[in-house]
């Protein structure tokens, strides 16, 4: 599959399992038409890390990362511009932060994701910040199921 933006970023831990830590790590990201996939780093001998279908992406919005940025690893805490790819698997919703080195190559990505999931059902509303101890940073909302408390672009 034709390979359509591809960046070395950092990326929030998903914690699909739940006792699993709040980290960030620096990531090699790939965007075909298919998915957009994430290696431990960059070449031949990258080894792939997680793996999100487009289309199972709803949401692809900027974000606000608070508090929690301050885990970036050294030598990365240089200005970083954070946006988030909302998407569900196998019934379940879960949002990728990602953070960006210019203000530039996020607006980049955004739109590249978006218009390969444009024909999926958009969410109307999201939560521009972070779910941590066990509340939506945005909107203090304590349910992690809870509506967006902001609109989508759309
Ligand atoms: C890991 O922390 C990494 O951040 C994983 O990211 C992440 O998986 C894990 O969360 C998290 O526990 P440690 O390396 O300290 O174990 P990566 O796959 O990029 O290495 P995600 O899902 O974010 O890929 P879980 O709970 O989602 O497995
Ligand atoms: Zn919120």
């Amino acid at each position: 599959d034709e390979v359509i933006r591809e960046a070395f970023m950092i990326k929030r831990s998903q914690n699909k399992k739940i006792f699993t830590p709040v980290n960030y790590k620096g990531r090699w990201f790939v965007l075909t038409r298919k998915a957009l996939i994430y290696y431990d780093t960059d070449g031949q001998k990258r080894k792939e890390r997680g793996r999100i279908p487009t289309d199972s992406i709803h949401t692809v919005e900027q974000a606000q990362l608070g508090e929690l940025s301050k885990q970036i690893p050294d030598g990365d805490n240089e200005k970083r511009y954070p946006f988030q790819v909302g998407y569900t698997e196998q019934g379940t919703d879960y949002t990728l932060y990602l953070a960006a080195r210019e203000h530039s190559e996020r607006l980049n990505w955004i739109h590249d994701i978006r218009k390969l999931c444009i024909s999926n059902t958009r969410r109307v509303q999201y939560h521009p910040a972070v779910w941590a101890a066990r509340k939506w940073t945005c909107c203090d909302a304590e349910r992690r199921s809870a509506l967006g408390c902001a609109l989508a672009a759309g």
